[in-house]
């Protein structure tokens, strides 16, 4: 153990040594941090129009005032959600089979609550949900939440509610009386629910109609995503009537993809594309988009994953780099060069190359590409995805703690 803990030290070390703070560095310092889960929200999703109608106009319209990342992908696996919460709280990687919520939650973290619990941050979580799907009361404890909202402190019916709970919009209406007497300033994160398979919605609330591929669930989609899209708008409104939305920055990402593998066929029709194999990997993508009341908006189009999202968000913070030593993930707004972002199977891609299934693309021609265009990349790839199954494993915290 004590061999694996100074190893894993020693990867970290080397691993952040050379990142530098960036021009963006605290300028959020002090603020309320408010993250909104886009549930199953695809990159492909945002300024799509379907027969002239916008999937997202909402969000289309915040990417213009806010720092948008179109080159974001997901890194989940099988525990979904709660992987993308994993990453998020953890930047370390999720787990091949199963959930880390489920499997190691009496783990030692060093979670983002309590990361910034030192920088004096209140932590909260908000889903319309049981509290313990995903085991979420249990792992939040061992996170350092100090409230989760779930499904009892809401009013949850039968008519606000579709398919695992509440519906998206009375969600953000019912939790906006409790986000204002959280203590200030707070780290929140909101997980919607409505777009989720097999994407259920009631007549008065689509916005758009159903598409007509061969597949259902294709359809259903975008029509679900249009009103999760209504469900973000009324949630800025209602914020922007308090004081509250100027001292808060907005983080806003999709937790993992909604259209399987399995649905390709009427995907391409609907994307106007045949789907490759590196084409799967791009539809990884999901939306990012960091709102600054106040600050104007910018297309940044590093590549990264959801494993880079708290050292962005601490970036902004101003959060120092020693309370983040053991982490995976690098801030999207440094300048550091030859990123790298893992997948739980092994694929990978840099801002040229793809590499997945045993073979190596290149992004632009979409071609494939000489082995050793990828090559270099394997062994940091092993090494990313070992040593956070080690500490997970070993529950390693445990000793870097001390
Ligand atoms: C359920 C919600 C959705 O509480 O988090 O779960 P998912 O299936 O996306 O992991
Ligand atoms: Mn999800």
């Amino acid at each position: 153990d004590e061999s694996e803990v100074a190893e894993i030290t020693h990867f970290f070390e080397k691993k952040h040594k050379k990142t530098t703070p960036s021009d963006f560095h605290g300028i959020a310092n002090g603020k309320n941090v408010i993250v909104i889960f886009l549930e199953s929200t695809q990159a492909f999703v945002i300024d799509k129009k379907i027969k002239d109608q916008e999937v997202t106009p909402f969000l289309n319209k915040l990417k213009e005032e806010s720092l948008y990342f179109p080159n974001f992908y997901h890194q989940t696996a099988q525990g979904k959600t709660s992987d993308a919460e994993f990453i998020l709280d953890n930047s370390l990687y999720p787990l091949s089979g199963g959930s880390v919520f489920v499997r190691k939650p009496k783990n030692e973290f060093l979670a983002t609550p309590e990361i910034l619990k030192k920088y004096e941050y209140y932590s909260a979580s908000f889903h319309g949900n049981d509290s313990q799907f995903w085991n979420r009361l249990t792992m939040y404890d061992s996170l350092g939440y100090d409230r989760f909202f779930s499904k009892e402190d809401y009013d949850v019916n039968e008519e606000n509610s579709i398919n695992y709970g509440l519906k998206d919009i009375p969600f953000f209406e019912q939790s906006m009386p409790y986000l204002k007497s959280l203590p200030q300033p707070f780290y929140a994160k909101f997980l919607t629910l409505t777009n989720h398979f097999p994407f259920l919605l009631n007549p008065e609330d689509q916005f758009i109609p159903e598409l007509e591929t061969e597949q259902g669930v294709v359809n259903r989609y975008f029509t679900t995503v249009r009103y999760e899209d209504e469900a973000i708008k009324s949630f800025f409104d209602q914020i922007k009537d308090t004081d509250l939305y100027e001292n808060s920055i907005f983080v806003l990402f999709g937790d993992h993809y909604g259209i399987s593998k399995s649905y390709n066929d009427a995907l391409s029709e609907v994307l106007g594309h045949e789907i490759t194999v590196k084409d799967q990997v791009e539809l990884q993508k999901v939306p990012l988009f960091i709102h600054i009341p106040g600050m104007k908006g910018e297309v940044i189009d590093t590549v990264g994953g959801q494993i880079d999202l708290r050292a962005t968000i601490f970036d902004l913070l101003g959060v120092d780099e020693k309370d983040q030593a053991f982490s995976f993930g690098t801030s999207l707004l440094s300048n550091k060069k030859n990123r790298l972002v893992v997948f739980r199977d092994g694929t990978f891609t840099t801002d040229h190359y793809i590499y997945t299934e045993g073979a190596c693309y290149g992004k632009e021609s979409g071609k494939k590409v000489k082995r050793n265009k990828c090559s270099p990349y394997f062994i940091q790839v092993q090494n990313e995805l070992n040593f956070s199954d080690k500490i997970i494993y070993g529950d390693l915290f445990r000793f870097f703690k001390k």
